[in-house]
């Protein structure tokens, strides 16, 4: 097979290393309205993840997909997305809810295990229903259900005590709230307000919010639920300023205003809309947006809560490939699990967790830290990490080639060393003023992703 040409590799390192190329520096688009240093600091440890856990859990569990006998089709959380159900029938589901099995030590572990860095878990979703003790209402699961007890604090301390960072989602849509009720035109997740009602279900809100920081004190606060019409921008950016006003280090999607759909609600730095990251769901964007925070969320299979008949999973390549593509276009991936009512991650996500987890423990430090590189290659990927004049371009391999040689065009910059991941091996580095060629071993060392470290200077 022809030796392939790492395409326009001078415009990753004009974004990475300007000086050391011709090509015009990408443009750095500033990401936040607010100085640069106060959300580069309280960014950082965000930027760096790059990779983290989803958990939707809830009642919605307990059916698992089926209602009345029917299995439903599609995506698995029909139950908690129709408000279809009269709120009688669904508060039935409370008496239900015992997860006597529920381990927060060992999803943490698990997490961790898998190379996350951070756990976003549902507080409410828009059923309602919340898995924290809150003095707002009783349809929680300390009032409510036959378990009785805090579910989100435990799962904080567990959290912190491998090293990860504890997040909440939320849901601004609620069902259940007698403030909320059905559209007229029975439009998909209907939601409207009722007449003069929006300041006490704000305020309830609010309370909410207070009382998440205070028990489990979240890092990152992901809206969720909030594209009903009785929500408005300006709504998303006076909580978005109340909750900073609360813990001035806390990070918030810019769904808690209409910036939904990830990319398009994120401004380059004329801050359009409220929030701290573009949520595109589902989806990887084409190409990542340089200077821009963003985080793709997406399930394991199709389903966010679970389903008894889960399936369509995705495969280990699968999620390990969108982690990397994701990471080359500076984003985070965030990656669901859906828990029994029991209290258990399915075992078909465990699996898949560990095998990333093998993944990452070899070749993590080409994600974590790493930033965007504006180009997608045909082979693989890209990740780039800087280090003054110098740093380190990551080559994610994920077609090996079958004559062991890659090529690429090196614009003022010296290709230093270069090393497999996989084991250390030197490999050999033939540059010329223009270009260098890198001789591979036969096999690759990874099926999934075969990662290169080259090692690079400006000098
Ligand atoms: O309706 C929800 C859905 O259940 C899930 O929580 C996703 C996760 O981002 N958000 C909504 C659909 O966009």
């Amino acid at each position: 097979m022809r030796r392939r040409m790492l395409p326009l590799l001078l415009a990753i390192l004009a974004a990475n290393f300007p000086q050391a190329a011709s090509a015009e520096p990408a443009e750095q688009a500033a990401g936040h309205a607010l100085p640069a240093d106060e959300a580069d600091t309280r960014m950082a440890w965000w930027r760096d993840a790059r990779f983290g856990m989803f958990i939707h859990w809830g009642l919605y569990a307990a059916p698992a997909g089926e209602w009345n006998g029917e299995k439903q089709a599609g995506i698995g959380e029909w139950i908690m997305n129709t408000a279809d159900i009269p709120v009688d029938e669904y508060e039935q589901l409370a008496a239900q809810f015992n997860p006597t099995k529920y381990d927060p030590a060992a999803w943490a572990k698990a997490a961790k295990q898998a190379g996350m860095k951070y756990v976003v878990i549902t507080s409410k979703h828009h059923d309602g229903f919340c898995l924290f003790d809150t003095k707002t209402t009783e349809w929680d699961v300390v009032d409510a259900t036959p378990y009785g007890r805090d579910l989100l604090r435990p799962l904080s301390e567990a959290c912190r005590a491998e090293g990860l960072k504890f997040c909440t989602y939320y849901s601004i849509m609620d069902w259940h709230h007698p403030a909320q009720g059905k559209s007229a035109d029975g439009r998909y997740n209907p939601s409207t307000i009722k007449e003069g009602r929006k300041a006490e279900y704000i305020k309830y809100m609010e309370q909410q919010l207070a009382e998440l920081l205070e028990s489990c004190d979240p890092e990152v606060l992901w809206f969720d639920g909030e594209w009903p019409d009785w929500w408005t921008e300006p709504d998303g950016k006076r909580l978005y300023s109340y909750l900073r006003g609360l813990k001035p280090s806390l990070i918030i999607n810019n769904r808690v205003g209409k910036g939904r759909k990830g990319m398009e609600g994120l401004s380059k730095g004329d801050q359009q809309y409220a929030g701290d990251f573009g949520t595109p769901e589902q989806q990887i964007p084409a190409t990542g947006l340089p200077g821009v925070d963003w985080e793709s969320c997406m399930t394991m299979n199709d389903t966010w809560g679970f389903r008894a008949d889960d399936h369509k999973w995705k495969s280990t390549e699968t999620l390990v490939r969108n982690l990397v593509d994701i990471a080359s276009k500076g984003g985070n991936y965030l990656l669901n699990v859906g828990p029994t009512a029991e209290g258990e991650i399915p075992a078909a996500s465990l699996e898949r967790l560990a095998q990333i987890g093998e993944w990452m423990r070899v070749n993590g430090e080409s994600i974590y830290g790493t930033s965007a590189s504006p180009i997608e290659i045909p082979w693989g990927r890209c990740t780039v990490k800087r280090d003054g004049d110098a740093g380190s371009l990551y080559l994610h391999v994920f077609d090996w080639p079958e004559d062991g040689r890659l090529t690429a065009p090196l614009g003022g910059l010296k290709a230093a060393t270069a090393e497999l991941l996989a084991n250390g091996s030197e490999l050999q580095v033939d540059a010329t003023e223009t270009q260098f060629t890198l001789t591979l071993p036969e096999q690759a060392p990874d099926p999934i992703d075969s990662v290169i470290k080259l090692k690079v200077t400006t000098e």
